[in-house]
């Protein structure tokens, strides 16, 4: 199997791109924004991935590109991904998100052999569900509460119309929060790990900035996720949606009291604003039941393992930096 991962230089990419060479032993192509640095390239080298520079808001780059590399199949993971900005920049959002995921598709039906495709969005967009909806299955409601997830809710309807109309082998995922070293300090548990991190290497006073941490979300492991992927990329039905996630939501203060337990130092919790979003879902929680149908994936790190090895990552990094 050859895969192509667009969009590969951010969080999900490079473990997914491990996970395809080292434990498929499939060929791997990958892209990257043309300013990005992939880290660890070195690896990637040594692993046989051949990196392309590509902007998906360049319509004919993605076609021309495609034709070149003639994937098996594709895995579609870049997007403008965080919630926040989504809301600082919605147009940048909408660009990426719904422009680049059509040039994406339209570059596909211009291919003489057609790969099969993977879209990937997110729990966000199911957005404010009612308590007797969870857990949330994939013919739930859509009403999405943030920017982010109403373009990812349009990728997903797009993906299925591409699917129909012309034939194309699309599925697509609906990924709930995933964790993990490496993961950028946007994302929650990342940012509570990087503040303790820096606040034991004494880079900052012993206070941690939250936003609101009674929401309730569904964590899994990038590792577990990237896992699923390569299963759907393989037995995924043309046109289904399928959620990925633990199956079991949690509340931000236990995850927070996790990172906590894990710090020698006495570190006050305080409320900062800015991180408290204009509209937020209490509880966000998959029901997994058809991939597992499907696949028999099931989550396998436990959370207190990819807490530990975030926290130890940020560690590591202020070490280097030191
Ligand atoms: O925004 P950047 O500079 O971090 O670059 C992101 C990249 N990207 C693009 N790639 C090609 N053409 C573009 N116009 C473009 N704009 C942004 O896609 C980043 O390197 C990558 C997405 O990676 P992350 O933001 O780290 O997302 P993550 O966590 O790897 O999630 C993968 C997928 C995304 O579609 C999420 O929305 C979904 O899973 O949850």
């Amino acid at each position: 199997m050859k895969a192509l991962v667009i969009g590969a230089a951010g969080f999900v990419g490079k473990h997914l791109m491990r996970h395809l060479r080292k434990d498929c032993g499939w060929a791997v192509a990958a892209t990257k924004l043309p300013h990005e640095q992939i880290d660890g390239l070195d690896e990637f080298a040594k692993l046989g991935v051949d990196i392309f520079d590509l902007d998906i808001l360049n319509q004919d780059d993605v076609s021309c590109l495609l034709k070149k590399n003639q994937p098996d199949c594709i895995f579609h993971l870049a997007a403008q991904s965080s919630v926040s900005l989504s809301w600082e920049n919605p147009a940048l959002t909408v660009d990426v998100n719904i422009k680049g995921t059509v040039n994406v598709l339209e570059a596909l039906r211009q291919l003489g052999k057609k790969p099969k495709v993977l879209l990937v969005g997110s729990g966000e967009e199911y957005g404010r569900v009612n308590q007797d909806e969870v857990p949330i299955c994939e013919d739930n409601a859509l009403r999405p509460g943030n920017v982010y997830a109403a373009t990812k809710a349009c990728q997903g309807i797009l993906g299925k119309i591409y699917a129909d109309a012309y034939n194309l082998d699309i599925i697509i995922v609906r990924a709930f929060n995933h964790i993990g070293p490496g993961q950028s300090p946007v994302f929650v548990v990342s940012d509570f790990c990087k503040q303790v991190a820096e606040i034991e290497a004494g880079q900052r006073e012993p206070v941690i900035r939250v936003g609101n941490l009674s929401a309730k979300r569904d964590f899994t492991d990038v590792r577990d996720v990237v896992r699923a992927y390569g299963l759907l990329i393989e037995y995924g039905k043309r046109g289904e949606t399928y959620n990925v996630g633990s199956g079991k939501a949690i509340d931000i203060d236990s995850i927070l009291k996790a990172i906590l337990a894990k710090s020698s130092a006495d570190i006050e919790v305080v409320t900062d604003k800015s991180k408290l979003r204009p509209i937020d879902v209490p509880i966000i929680e998959a029901d997994i039941g058809k991939l597992r149908m499907l696949t028999n994936w099931k989550p396998e790190i436990e959370l207190e393992q990819t807490i530990a090895e975030t926290l130890e990552h940020w560690k590591r990094n202020i070490r280097r930096s030191q």
